[in-house]
């Protein structure tokens, strides 16, 4: 649906790019020390980079307004494991609206590669780190795989961060069950992500990482924005929740998260041999993330 007929062109490009990365890129023993700039200027041909409407796509789901300069450069940052069926479903809407939007974007899936309690914030600081590697973005858009657009009026652009996206959800009539909810979808520049220390690496399971992320905003002087109105609905795919055990000690670190604030982030992260893998659609960036 998205490249119509230049898919072909599309995953031979992808598979290039693949061999190359592999052969050119992968470290076992250092960890993948990708530049893109580098890959994609110096090691993939002008044929390798197909054109599809007012863009150019770069084989890893990075995409480049051909006709103007865009306006941001967003890395769409999406905390991952197991989830496929989801993912499938928000790049179809996400990315023709980002193409709408006429911004440059990329989209990297941060996938979780153990089977301990899911990590989500913790992916979120791999996630920025290793998008470094890639171009000078500006805006960061964190995204959860399950949570799809409604109106691509929804602007993904660094307007007013730090940003919460989302006004409601359908699974409560289109409103939030908090006031201070900051998860599914939200949006920081880089200098708002700095200022923080990135995300807090200690909450191990489901919940609580995104009330910590608030309110080191909070502490930071950084106030949220949130637009109202139906523009700012999303839906949410319905799955259970076996793979999320909900975090017992989230209350705890909520309440200590002031004291953490300056050494548990990016200051301390620590994680060995991401994995790179493009995709036509979006770079996979794998971890295997273990308590710090
Ligand atoms: N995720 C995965 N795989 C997992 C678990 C989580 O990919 O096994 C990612 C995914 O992007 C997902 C996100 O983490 O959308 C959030 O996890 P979830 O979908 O299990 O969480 P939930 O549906 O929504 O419960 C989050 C609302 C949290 C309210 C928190 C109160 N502070
Ligand atoms: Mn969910």
């Amino acid at each position: 649906m998205i490249f119509g007929p230049l898919v072909e062109e599309v995953r031979t490009a992808v598979k290039r790019a693949n061999e190359k990365l592999r052969w050119k890129l992968v470290n076992s023993d250092t960890g993948n020390k990708a530049v893109a700039h580098w890959l994609f200027n110096e090691i993939l041909q002008p044929e390798e980079k197909p054109m599809k409407n007012r863009y150019w796509f770069l084989p890893g789901g990075h995409w480049i307004p051909i006709n103007c300069s865009p306006k941001w450069k967003v890395a769409v940052l999406i905390p991952f494991r197991d989830r496929f069926d989801h993912l499938t479903i928000l790049l179809r809407y996400l990315i023709p609206m980002m193409q709408k939007q006429l911004l440059q974007f990329s989209i990297f899936v941060i996938e979780q590669a153990n089977q301990d309690l899911f990590n989500r914030a913790m992916l979120m600081n791999v996630g920025y780190l290793e998008a470094l590697n890639f171009t000078d973005y500006d805006c960061y858009v964190i995204h959860d795989v399950d949570n799809v657009p409604l109106d691509d009026r929804n602007y993904y652009g660094c307007t007013d961060m730090p940003r919460h996206f989302i006004s409601g959800l359908d699974k409560f009539n289109y409103t939030l069950r908090y006031g201070g909810y900051f998860g599914g979808v939200s949006g920081l520049t880089k200098d708002n992500i700095i200022r923080i220390n990135g995300f807090p690496n200690v909450y191990w399971g489901w919940g609580g990482e995104d009330d910590e992320i608030l309110k080191r905003l909070n502490s930071a002087g950084l106030h949220i924005t949130r637009y109202a109105g139906p523009v700012y609905h999303y839906d949410v795919i319905k799955h259970h929740h076996t793979s999320a055990p909900k975090m017992k000690e989230r209350f705890d670190l909520l309440l200590k998260s002031h004291d953490r604030q300056k050494t548990d982030g990016l200051s301390n992260i620590v994680y060995h041999n991401p994995v790179y893998e493009f995709h036509p659609l979006y770079t996979n960036i794998s971890v295997d993330i273990r308590r710090i």
